[in-house]
């Protein structure tokens, strides 16, 4: 079984808050009735048949630090069945959490982070926690673990120092074709955060970056995927900044896509 926790943590964010607005406005768009629950391969997504809502966790007085042993422990628990988790964000930090716990169920864990920005500050703001950072905090921790990310266009020295130095394999939005899809491999964990597609797709982020993917690659490279997929988060949906909603429903689509993949 699918098992959907909300993660509403944005204080981690270095521009805007907002993402810990998202959880309940994704899922609405699943109950207002303006799209059906089916995927696009013909699967119907429902709370109670193929996935179970756990709901939204609650970090009302924590810190980073303190938010960051929570996430971590909830995802560690509920991974204890064979069950897979999507996470819905949340601002990116809440990925080094999730992405710890399961490493110590998997240890040969592959990750497809799919993204604007590669997220591998050494060291931003002097938050250690940053959403600037989390790929950095997992990579220094488990230096083997095989990392891909596409769609990234905002490299800048530091950040191609890291990626060299934790052997991460870029696929910048500059050079983008669907050539890696075949070169995954499982058990997989797909980290998606919704501003690697184009703002004009996904107005409803925080850091509105150009010249991104369009919906559809995004969907195609989804729909495609030939390994196991363990795992997967959804973040940086920022409602704040949406236009009627728009975000949101690219986002629970994203869901139902993701979802029907899991599913087996
Ligand atoms: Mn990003």
């Amino acid at each position: 079984m699918i098992k959907l926790i909300g993660i509403p943590y944005d204080s981690n964010s270095s521009f805007l808050k907002g993402p810990s607005f998202a959880p309940p406005i994704i899922r609405l768009m699943d109950s207002n009735g303006s799209a059906n629950n089916f995927s696009e391969q013909g699967i119907e997504i429902l709370e109670g048949t193929n996935f179970i809502d756990l709901k939204d966790m609650n970090f009302n007085g924590l810190n980073s630090e303190e938010t960051y042993v929570k996430i971590k422990n909830k995802i560690q628990h509920e991974l204890n069945s064979n069950d897979k988790i999507i996470s819905f964000g949340g601002d990116h930090s809440i990925s080094f959490p999730i992405i710890e716990s399961y490493l110590q169920k998997y240890q040969n864990l592959n990750i497809l982070q799919l993204d604007a920005h590669c997220d591998l500050y050494d060291n931003f703001n002097n938050n250690p926690y940053s959403h600037a950072s989390p790929f950095a905090r997992i990579m220094e921790k488990n230096s083997t673990t095989n990392l891909t990310q596409v769609g990234i266009r905002t490299l800048n020295t530091h950040q191609k120092n890291q990626a060299l130095k934790y052997h991460v394999n870029i696929i910048e939005m500059k050079n983008f074709n669907f050539d890696f899809i075949n070169a995954l491999k499982g058990p997989l964990y797909i980290s998606l955060d919704l501003d690697v597609l184009d703002p004009a797709f996904a107005p409803g982020v925080s850091h509105h970056e150009p010249g991104g993917l369009s919906t559809r690659e995004l969907l195609t490279i989804i729909q495609n995927i030939p390994v196991n997929i363990v795992g997967a988060d959804i973040v940086e949906y920022n409602p704040i900044r949406d236009v009627n909603n728009m975000t949101a429903m690219v986002a629970y689509k994203l869901f139902k896509e993701l979802a029907n993949k899991m599913i087996d």
